[in-house]
């Protein structure tokens, strides 16, 4: 993936001044993103001095200057959720037989939980329910119904780290007849040990291309004393059975390497979370020329943007 050379596309100056959002935010980063009305549109995770976390949209014509909200997103139907909540955070955008979902993780009193919303164009949320009652983040929601079911992936929370943080090291496809009950149906891959990534997670939702869905995730390095190095890397799936991995990259595509990448509120950190394709085919297909937009999490506390065609991703799952 080449950088944009306007990066960090979006800082904590970006932030309007205005009396709907906290004043002098502390951060903006892991937006989730979706193609709307021909615009580039990203659901930004905001977080104050109080480091709570709030989601607002920014639109773009070009995918690289973005006008960003006045206001929060709203979020309703939140009173039926189980469990006092803490933080709505790492929003992934699906466009899904007409209608735009929103996955993202929710920190509550049992730990992490993900829900799925809907809305109709990112100015509000309405929640629809959890994915499950078990601690999980990463969820992906796949474009389209394969084999008759909705499908995901997702990351439970099953790694305890020696820092006490919960995260996971294998991505597990789940199945729902219906958006709302969701079954796991496999395992898709695990996290490889001493390499680039020992734990991992989905990035962006599944893109569709003519060799099967294309897979940006991001995985963890936490074999160095100091600090875990979050990267990003690809793997390709079946385009009937996606819990079966055709390719997955052997190195990572993106690393720390820029200051506002390595230094920040959580440093060494490049977390991919929207890919926006300049194009779709008219059945959701990506070509392999087409360019595709990757919006990160840079540090915890900027979005970069990283640019890749198709192909040149489907080539990197393949290299060895
Ligand atoms: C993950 C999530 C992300 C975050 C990343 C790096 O576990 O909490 O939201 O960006 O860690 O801190």
């Amino acid at each position: 993936m080449i950088r944009h050379p306007r990066n960090p596309i979006l800082t904590r100056a970006d932030i309007p001044v205005s009396d709907a959002l906290p004043r002098d935010v502390s951060s903006v980063f892991n937006p989730g993103g979706i193609k709307l009305g021909g615009e580039y549109v990203l659901l930004l995770r905001v977080q104050d001095r109080g480091r709570r976390t709030l989601f607002v949209r920014a639109a773009s014509a070009d995918g690289v200057s973005f006008r960003v909200d006045g206001h929060p997103v709203a979020v309703s139907g939140l009173e039926a959720f189980p469990y006092e909540i803490y933080h709505l955070y790492d929003p992934r955008v699906t466009r899904l037989e007409g209608r735009i979902y929103v996955t993202c993780a929710i920190d509550c009193a049992p730990g992490c939980r993900s829900a799925l919303f809907e809305t109709e164009d990112c100015r509000s949320l309405r929640y629809l329910g959890l994915l499950a009652d078990a601690g999980l983040r990463n969820a992906v929601l796949f474009p389209e119904r394969i084999g008759g079911r909705y499908l995901l992936f997702a990351r439970p929370n099953d790694h305890l780290g020696a820092d006490g943080v919960r995260s996971g090291a294998t991505i597990v496809c789940y199945a729902s007849p219906d958006l709302l009950h969701w079954e796991p149906v496999a395992p898709v891959f695990s996290g490889r040990p001493h390499y680039w990534d020992e734990l991992l997670g989905s990035g962006p939702p599944p893109l569709k291309t003519s060799e099967g869905w294309l897979h940006i995730y991001h995985g963890v390095a936490t074999h160095f004393a100091s600090v875990n190095i979050y990267q990003a890397g690809v793997s390709l799936h079946d385009g009937a059975l996606p819990w079966n991995v055709i390719a997955r990259s052997a190195q990572n595509i993106l690393e720390p390497r820029e200051s506002w990448e390595l230094s920040g509120q959580v440093p060494n950190v490049v977390f991919p979370s929207a890919a926006i394709p300049e194009s779709v085919e008219a059945d959701g297909t990506v070509l392999p020329g087409t360019r595709i937009f990757i919006y990160y999490g840079a540090a915890d506390t900027c979005v970069g943007l990283a640019v890749a065609t198709a192909g040149e991703l489907l080539a990197a799952c393949r290299e060895t």
